[in-house]
């Protein structure tokens, strides 16, 4: 295939409803989707970058760059085989993991309908129906969060994660543990916590969570192996892992028993595949992460979750929950056993709505072909 042109979008879209973490309060997303022209076959892909640098460095803006000046250039008007070459070709970028993951995601949806496959099944996915969790944000009040966790479990998802951070944490577990002694729990401390608070992450044990995760520093496993030999708690590493040889360095130290993988994280669908690779080879269970995404990025990550390592229920939820209208058809939607039946058609598995991104669009440039020298 050819890229023949590369066409980035700004929609804004507000959430149905705030999500809260350790690190801020987000109500309305501001999200770079990417449209590719491979020899007349339109593909997308969703940069999940958010729109101020707190849970990595990247945001919206950093990848409009990024893809704009670098990525795009370094696609443009290239011939390839397979989506399995563009991390090579977007190599020489540092970083900008999110922004490179819009891209090459877009051109694995390309192949697949060029291939009139599922992208699921181009990637090696084996499962027809992937098991759903909620991730839910930090609340104004522990009732409104007993509230929200109520609708979900009716709901059917099979696990509940928490966002947590000093001063919204044991005494929020023991609430939810009063009502519901034996769901699947588990917590998001998005790095609240350093090895000063060791003492007080011990007491997390006492709530038999099936994971904590990324306690600790953003950067960091190093201090995790350190902290996991105190806990019985599983640690979950998310922000931590960006590469498969993350992922490996971090299995090796034993600073987690558990990985979340994003698609964006890792930069790409190619790492990710890889991440799971590696994953399932020291036998450590993976699950499919979430960032607000619509319906683009959502299809992604339902396709990445039937890979056969993906054995946790994931953050991949129903379009509803995040969106009064999603930008693709059908929503996205969940099944009263919290599950989502993976798509049969070729490709993402859902049409977008053009007209809706057009009307979404506050900002819309088309990249063309340069050479990047020096
Ligand atoms: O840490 O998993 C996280 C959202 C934004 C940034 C970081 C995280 C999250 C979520 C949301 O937990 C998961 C979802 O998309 O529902
Ligand atoms: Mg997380």
């Amino acid at each position: 295939m050819r890229i023949d042109r590369v066409t980035l979008r700004e929609i804004r879209m507000p959430l149905v409803h705030f999500f809260e973490t350790s690190f801020g309060r987000t109500t309305e997303r501001n999200i770079v989707l990417v449209e590719i022209d491979a020899e007349g076959t339109h593909a997308w892909g969703e940069c999940v970058a958010g729109e101020h640098p707190f849970y990595s460095e990247e945001s919206y803006e950093t990848a409009w760059y990024a893809l704009k000046e670098y990525l795009a250039p370094a696609l443009l008007g290239k011939q390839f085989d397979s989506a399995r070459v563009v991390p090579a070709l977007l190599q020489r970028v540092r970083g900008h993991r999110m922004a490179k993951a819009s891209l090459e995601n877009a051109v694995w949806e390309a192949e697949a309908l060029q291939k009139k496959v599922p992208m699921w099944k181009l990637i090696g996915g084996t499962r027809t129906e992937i098991d759903c969790g909620v991730s839910i944000g930090i609340q104004d009040t522990v009732d409104q969060l007993l509230g929200k966790i109520e609708t979900e479990l009716s709901a059917g998802y099979q696990r509940i994660k928490v966002k947590c951070k000093p001063g919204w944490d044991v005494d929020v577990f023991r609430r939810i543990r009063e009502h519901w002694p034996k769901i699947l729990l588990s917590c998001d401390a998005n790095s609240a916590y350093t090895l000063a608070d060791i003492d007080h992450l011990k007491r997390f044990d006492e709530f038999n969570l099936l994971m904590i995760e990324q306690p600790l520093w953003n950067d960091d496993f190093y201090f995790h192996a350190r902290l996991q030999r105190e806990l019985k708690t599983r640690i979950c590493l998310d922000e931590a892992i960006r590469s498969a040889r993350d992922a490996e360095a971090a299995i090796e130290l034993k600073a987690c028993g558990i990985i979340n993988i994003k698609v964006g994280r890792v930069g790409g669908m190619s790492e990710a595949i890889a991440v799971h690779d590696v994953a399932k080879e020291s036998g450590i269970p993976v699950w499919c992460g979430g960032m607000l995404e619509t319906g683009i990025g959502r299809a992604h990550n339902i396709a990445l979750s039937t890979l056969p390592n993906f054995s946790l229920p994931g953050d991949v939820s129903a379009s509803k929950r995040y969106w009064k209208e999603d930008i693709i058809e059908p929503d996205v939607t969940v099944s009263p056993r919290g599950t989502i039946t993976v798509p049969q058609s070729a490709g993402r598995g859902y049409e977008v709505k053009r007209d809706l991104i057009e009307r979404l669009t506050v900002r819309k440039e088309e990249i063309k072909a340069k050479s990047v020298s020096a």
